[in-house]
């Protein structure tokens, strides 16, 4: 096995994005794509001499491919030791774990996420640091630099190693670890949460179902729901990972989770279902009747963490991403706790964990989770919901409407208009900043504007400034509407408009929300002058 250095020329565009490179997987199959992207990620943390890595994937076309060039790579850059998922897999949450557990220096992710997999679909790949989580804007800025200017990338002349074999192999001085993806996690599950009070709930006949949706968290749900907790055989649907997620679109929403939604809306549907997306970082939780929102079931879980064993002692604070509706901030504030906003993505809530600053975190795209991991975590929610649900003894629409009796309800979707073209979503946007400062004390559709700004996120721990994070405009009676440009596409530009309307406990509780936001919505669009400006009318997808 020889070491070679191989001559390159710099890609355009290896930007990372809200969650590191995403492009289309032929892009990432290009010659030398891969290699570049990678070779960029170990000058950017100074080497890798000596060190040790986690890496691992959600399944999807070329994720094997891709981590055979990691590995050969890692061993001709001078690493010490790889810990890889068996078959290449590791979901987000559980790849982080691994590298805090086994203090890992970072890791290396290989997902698009919730984008569709396939050789004409998407790919991607982010880089970790130690405390488990995405690496922060100095770090990907770090990297996107090298990819500016690298000549030449390091590799090992070597056959593929075998990914499917528990244990030790060397590639040259490089030991690489092969370890089951599953049990690792899966007894951290455990230290969390209350598994005989929810085995107990399942036998007792509360049914439940959990949609892998053919990504990572199908080996994962089986061995902690079914084999566990006790879960019927069948209760985890769509469970074996597939290269293409079965031609399917990985995103836990009321959109591309369609069949889930439609079991839990029929009488005899199940008392409970989540789903996950790709890389098993996301969750959708559905009750019999009832869809439960992202940002509502963050608050939910602020409520109620204490009553599982892990979250005992209370929440040190709450941390959400700005569009995320203010649910939470409500919850904090009766507790008393802090309530932290940050820009979107999971990587600005690392320095609040570590400081021990916020306990639970969320984003209205799916995402929770809390200081066990640093990352966002789909089974954790699920277990979390299903904990709380096994000590309260009622069912998710009571939970939901003792909520909002409690604290209010924060109406809210988002509504996102994908493939614009990007000069006119730019444009756009930037047109909208530019009249910001006029914004106040003028009306939009029928509704007063009270206040507009763009979000400046200044992080609390280390002192960074985050700029350009998201318009904001509220409006007179607690309406609120968020917009920004999707950081995560593959294809043109999305433009995610995110709407709120709060009613206080003594308000309306039961309006359908797209009702409830209508005039939030029209202002808004008149206001970005949407269809002029995109030729758009109707949003793509709305959650
Ligand atoms: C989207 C979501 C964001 C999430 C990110 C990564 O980003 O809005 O909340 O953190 O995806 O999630 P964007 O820039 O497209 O809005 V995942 O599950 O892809 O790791
Ligand atoms: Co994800």
């Amino acid at each position: 096995m020889t070491i070679l250095t191989q001559a390159c020329t710099p890609f355009e565009g290896q930007k990372p994005g809200t969650s590191g490179l995403r492009k289309k997987t032929k892009v990432f199959m290009q010659p030398g794509y891969v290699e570049c992207f990678v070779q960029s990620i170990f000058n950017a943390i100074g080497g890798l001499d000596g060190k040790t890595l986690v890496v691992g994937g959600d399944g999807r076309y070329f994720n094997a491919e891709a981590i055979q060039t990691i590995l050969r790579m890692a061993a001709a850059n001078g690493a010490a030791r790889v810990i890889v998922g068996r078959g290449g897999l590791l979901s987000t949450p559980a790849a982080s774990n691994l590298i805090r557990q086994r203090r890992a220096d970072g890791g290396l992710i290989l997902s698009a996420s919730h984008n569709p997999g396939g050789i004409d679909a998407d790919f991607g790949l982010k880089y970790n640091i130690s405390n488990g989580g995405p690496a922060p804007e100095s770090v990907t800025a770090a990297i996107f630099e090298q990819t500016q200017s690298l000549s030449s990338y390091k590799t090992l002349d070597t056959d593929a190693i075998d990914l499917a074999q528990l244990g030790e192999v060397m590639l040259g001085g490089l030991c690489v670890e092969i370890v089951d993806p599953v049990s690792d996690y899966a007894a951290l599950m455990q230290t969390l949460f209350d598994f005989d009070a929810i085995r107990a709930l399942i036998s007792g006949g509360f049914s439940i179902r959990f949609d892998a949706m053919h990504a990572v968290t199908g080996p994962y749900a089986r061995t902690i729901l079914e084999d566990m907790l006790g879960a019927p055989e069948g209760a985890v649907l769509n469970g074996v990972p597939l290269v293409d997620f079965g031609k399917g679109h990985p995103d836990p929403n009321p959109i591309w989770a369609k069949p889930l939604v439609d079991m839990v809306m029929a009488k005899d549907g199940p008392d409970f279902a989540a789903a996950s997306d790709g890389d098993g970082d996301r969750n959708m939780i559905l009750g019999r009747g009832v869809y439960v929102t992202p940002s509502d079931s963050l608050a939910v879980l602020a409520a109620n963490a204490h009553l599982a064993p892990g979250y005992s002692q209370g929440l040190a604070g709450v941390a959400r991403s700005m569009p995320t509706s203010r649910a939470c901030d409500r919850v904090a504030e009766v507790m008393g706790i802090a309530c932290y906003e940050t820009p979107t993505g999971w990587k600005f809530f690392g320095n609040l964990l570590d400081a021990g600053r916020a306990t639970l975190c969320g984003e209205e795209s799916a995402g929770t989770g809390s200081d066990h991991v640093r990352e966002k975590d789909g089974l954790w929610a699920v277990l979390l919901w299903l904990n709380i649900l096994a000590v309260r003894q009622i069912s998710v629409q009571e939970i939901l409407q003792d909520h909002w009796q409690t604290y209010g309800r924060n109406y809210y979707s988002r509504h996102d208009y994908e493939a614009i073209a990007t000069g006119p979503a730019q444009d756009l946007m930037q047109n909208l900043s530019d009249t910001l400062a006029d914004l106040p004390g003028r009306t939009a559709g029928s509704l007063a504007i009270e206040t507009a700004d763009q979000f400046t996120y200044h992080d609390p721990v280390d002192g960074s400034v985050s700029h350009n994070q998201g318009l904001r405009i509220s409006f007179a009676g607690g309406g609120r509407a968020v917009l920004r440009l999707s950081g995560t596409g593959t294809e043109g530009a999305t433009l995610r408009i995110y709407l709120e309307l709060y009613e206080p406990p003594t308000g309306k509780l039961d309006m359908e929300p797209q009702q409830a936001l209508r005039s939030i919505s029209a202002a808004t669009r008149a206001l970005c002058q949407l269809t002029e400006r995109t030729g758009r009318t109707e949003p793509d997808v709305v959650t």
